[in-house]
């Protein structure tokens, strides 16, 4: 025995990254190198993927199922774990109804087979309308534009980067975040491509972040108004006649569109997005001028109060430009799990609304802005239960000291997490599921938002020993436990993949149709665990499968993993806006009623506007990960990331120096931060990161505890939001500053 090679994908960020894992004999992994030979990220590797073998033998991961004693937690076997979850759950049930248990499914879950796959079934198991996630922290703007755009909320266009002449960039910092709602591996080299081809990179943002100074033009911009950018945009584009629609036929509400945006023109907008007028100009005939062009907006767009309305006027200008659909442009992913023929029902919100706050359900689910009111909140259907799943929202969510302390009060807490954190600290029981080097990986969420077809599937590198659950089966024991029902998890599978199989073989245009489906189930039976079997069915189902063996050239897990161990490259992005829309005119809807409705609170904004003397905008960090990297000590090695950055100007205003100790207020609390003063961020504008804050008891992560710095969210606000997808507002919070 000694050292052995393996290869998987980074399940940290949404890059995708392809790694070359060093394991000893123990099973350790002992060194962690880029893929070169994974065809799309070709050995690109950032400083976390690097850690991975730090984090996957970080000692505080915890391995075993805990129970609650008292103040503490104590090891538990997992059958007195999974007892206990049935019974309080039960009884809480019992007592309150199903509304009482809530689900919050957070971020690393879209990185794992087990959520995408496993999820959704605890919540049906429940029965509970309480389904909170990340999304309403992060890009639920995005799926209700393109839900109301294209019909279908996955359907999100992401930016061609590979081909693209222009590239338009608001409130993303891919050299940081690696890249988001846009899978990329190396988006640094990426960008840096445009640039090299001829084209240009323009960065719209608050700050003079690493993406902007890489960029060849940076635009600053007040926090939270883009919407009036991207109105004098469109606005631009009308009145100098430079709009080319190309889907002829295809798009609907071209009139109403160039109606609403008359109100915004570049004079008008000017003074509050701090951007000039001649500038917007400009920019609208760059844009419109480019051969290839393409508009991405990310997540400094969608948590603001605009959200929806920024996500939606991104795409708008794709498609005044001719550039949605198109090569170069603004182009929707064809992952190869997601069968092209299913019919979808049209994209509607608000089936059924909140308690207490009213709030239209979206996607499903609630904001997680209203989780802690309908925690406190008396009356029936008060949440009495909580289920997390790989979340931190004592951190992460808006306000989320006050969530925190509503998650004390809880009458039952189950948490699906490797750690005991801020959040965790507040369950009853925990089931951690097993390292990273232990867990199957398949980017089902990604890889529907990559730049390029692609598709990758890694098994576990170390096997799990006797008797420890995968993630898979722990979300399917607890669907089982969430039921009521003792048995096999294995049952959900069968259910599962049975009915898909029998959907599949019903409907015309799949390629099984009319297909017998005990013959397609006993074709899924080598491709090995159950979990691997639903992946098998997907793939074979999927555009580029081989339809149970209609096409014997194309895709199956057993193919994918012995021919393609290093990923398969399906090619650049197709046009394929026929096989995305399902609207119920059959079209684009560029103008939907929805969103132009919305516009109202921007002519109120444009009419009312008055600037608040500082703004709170967020950050993120290369070598930090939300909430929860701040455990491996070599990604926080070094100087303090979690410092107040203001302007320099505003610094010497306030007699603050750096390393001096300011506090930051808002309606909802304060915190006290190191100041950095320096000119990357814009006069008024002041920037905090999140995920900090780990200085409280309870709690089992040493490192993070040395390195606990601020919460960011303790001086958010959980009551402003996104109207149209109840998103969490992080950007352009009003705030104070005394020094200390
Ligand atoms: N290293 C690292 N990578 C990550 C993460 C991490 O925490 N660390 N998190 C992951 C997650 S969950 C996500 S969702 C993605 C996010 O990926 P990105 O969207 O690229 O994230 P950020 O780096 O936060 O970039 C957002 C930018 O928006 C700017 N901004 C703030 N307010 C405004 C505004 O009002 N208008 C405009 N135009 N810009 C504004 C900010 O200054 C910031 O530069 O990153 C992922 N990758
Ligand atoms: N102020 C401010 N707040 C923000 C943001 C911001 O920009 N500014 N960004 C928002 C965004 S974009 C997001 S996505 C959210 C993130 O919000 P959350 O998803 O609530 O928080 P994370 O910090 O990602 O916490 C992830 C949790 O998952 C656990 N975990 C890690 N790996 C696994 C795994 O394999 N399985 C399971 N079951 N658990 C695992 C970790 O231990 C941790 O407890 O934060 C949001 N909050
Ligand atoms: S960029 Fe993302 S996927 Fe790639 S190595 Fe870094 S964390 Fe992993
Ligand atoms: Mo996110």
């Amino acid at each position: 025995m000694g050292d052995r090679t393996a290869f998987r994908t980074c399940p940290l960020c949404e890059a995708l990254c392809g790694l070359e894992l060093t394991l000893d004999d123990g099973g350790a992994v002992t060194r962690v190198r880029g893929d070169k030979a994974d065809p799309f990220s070709k050995g690109f590797l950032c400083p976390k993927g690097a850690t991975l073998g730090v984090l996957d033998g970080d000692p505080d991961r915890l391995r075993e199922a805990l129970v609650r004693d008292g103040e503490t937690h104590r090891t538990a076997g997992w059958d007195e774990a999974f007892e206990t979850v049935r019974r309080e759950l039960a009884s809480v049930i019992e007592r309150y109804g199903r509304d009482a248990v809530a689900v919050y499914i957070g971020n690393p879950t879209a990185h794992s087979v087990a959520g995408p796959l496993y999820g959704a079934a605890v919540v049906k198991a429940l029965g509970t309308r309480n389904l909170y996630t990340a999304s309403t922290a992060d890009q639920m703007p995005k799926h209700v534009s393109c839900g109301h755009m294209f019909g279908d909320p996955l359907a999100i266009p992401v930016p061609d980067l590979d081909r693209t002449g222009h590239l338009l960039m608001l409130g993303a910092n891919p050299l940081e975040s690696n890249g988001s709602l846009a899978s990329a591996p190396d988006f640094p080299g990426r960008l840096k491509a445009i640039r090299e081809r001829g084209g240009k990179v323009v960065v719209v943002d608050p700050r003079r972040t690493r993406t902007a100074a890489l960029a060849d033009e940076h635009l600053f911009i007040r926090p939270g108004t883009d919407a009036f950018l991207l109105m004098g945009l469109v606005h631009t584009l009308f009145a100098e006649d430079l709009v080319t629609v190309r889907l002829e036929g295809m798009v609907n509400g071209l009139d109403d569109m160039r109606a609403l945006a008359v109100d915004f023109a570049p004079e008008r907008v000017a003074p509050v997005t701090g951007i000039p007028a001649e500038t917007i100009r400009r920019t609208a005939r760059e844009l419109a001028a480019a051969d290839r062009a393409a508009v991405y907006g990310r997540i400094g767009t969608c948590t603001q109060a605009f959200g929806t309305l920024n996500s939606w006027l991104v795409d708008v200008l794709n498609v005044l430009t001719g550039n949605l659909d198109r090569p170069g442009g603004a182009m929707f992913p064809r992952p190869a799990h997601a069968p092209v023929y299913r019919r979808k029902k049209p994209f509607t919100t608000g089936r059924w609304r909140s308690r207490v706050r009213d709030l239209p359900e979206v996607n499903g689910e609630f904001p997680v802005a209203t989780l802690a009111d309908e925690i406190e909140t008396p009356g029936e259907g008060r949440i009495r239960a909580l289920i997390t799943i790989g979340g931190n929202p004592a951190l992460s969510a808006p306000n989320a000291a006050r969530l925190d302390r509503a998650l004390a009060g809880l009458d039952f807490m189950v948490s699906v997490d490797p750690y005991l954190n801020e959040t965790t600290r507040h369950a009853h029981v925990i089931l951690p599921p097993p390292r990273p080097a232990q867990t199957p990986h398949y980017d089902i969420a990604l890889t529907g938002l990559a730049v390029r077809d692609y598709a990758r599937y890694s098994p576990p590198v170390v096997p799990l020993p006797d008797g420890r659950p995968s993630e898979s089966d722990i979300l399917a024991r607890l669907a089982l436990a969430a039921s009521g029902m003792d048995g096999d998890p294995g049952a959900l599978d069968e259910m599962i993949i049975s009915s898909t199989l029998r959907k599949a073989a019903g409907l015309p245009g799949s390629p099984v149709h009319g297909r017998e489906t005990d013959e397609l189930r006993k074709m899924l039976a080598e491709s090995g665990t159950l979990t691997e079997q639903r992946l098998d069915m997907m793939l074979r189902l999927g555009p580029y499968g081989d339809g149970f063996g209609a096409d014997p050239s194309g895709l199956t897990l057993t193919r994918l993993r012995t021919e393609h161990p290093h990923g398969i490259d399906l090619g650049a992005l197709k046009p394929r806006i026929d096989e995305v829309l399902c609207t119920t005119s059959g079209r684009v809807e560029l103008c939907p009623s929805t969103c132009a409705a919305d516009v109202d609170r921007l002519h109120t904004a444009l009419r009312t506007h008055r600037p608040a003397d500082f703004v709170l905008i967020g950050r993120r960090h290369l070598r930090s990960n939300n909430s929860w990297l701040h455990n491996v000590p070599e990604l926080v090695r070094g100087s303090n990331t979690c410092t107040l950055q203001l302007n320099t100007a505003d610094a010497a205003r306030l007699g603050v120096g750096a390393g001096d100790t300011v506090r930051v207020a808002s309606r909802t609390g304060s915190v006290d931060a190191v100041a950095e003063p320096t000119d990357a961020v814009m006069p008024g504008v002041v920037s905090l990161p999140h995920g900090w804050g780990h200085d409280r008891p309870g709690t089992r992560t040493a490192v993070a505890r040395e390195h606990a710095g601020v919460n960011v969210n303790a001086v958010t606000d959980e009551q402003e939001i996104d109207p149209l997808s109840g998103n969490a507002v992080f950007n352009g919070v009003p705030v104070t500053l005394t020094r200390c």
